[in-house]
């Protein structure tokens, strides 16, 4: 007796051709589903948002903003915490090339903080 997974980046439209290093989830926008940050170095890293509230639960659109590190950075890792504690999730990336990023959310987006 297994657990078997059934790869299904593409159906789920979750799929991109960049050289990815690490995965973030968390429910970005509050509204109950499960959403993904993928970093990648040498292109934009990915902001995926869960459809749940569409009737798509597990099915994602994408929401990269040009303030997501949509230049050619080299993105490694990430994590999703509310360091502010206004009760809005921020993003912490970690860049090997051009220091690392902290975008402070509210809740409808991710904004670079200078
Ligand atoms: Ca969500
Ligand atoms: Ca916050």
């Amino acid at each position: 007796m297994g657990v078997h997974f059934t790869e299904e980046a593409s159906k789920r439209a979750v799929y991109d051709t960049g050289k990815s290093f690490a995965v973030a989830m968390a429910d970005v926008n509050k509204d109950g589903f499960v959403d993904m940050f993928v970093t990648n170095s040498e292109s934009s890293n990915y902001l995926y948002i869960n459809r749940g509230a569409e009737g798509l639960v597990g099915e994602y659109k994408d929401l990269t903003s040009p303030n997501l590190g949509s230049d050619k950075r080299a993105s490694r890792g990430a994590a999703f915490a509310d360091i502010n504690g206004d009760g809005n999730l921020d993003l912490y990336v970690t860049d090997v090339s051009e220091g690392n990023q902290l975008y402070i959310g509210d809740q409808r987006a991710l904004h670079r903080s200078l």
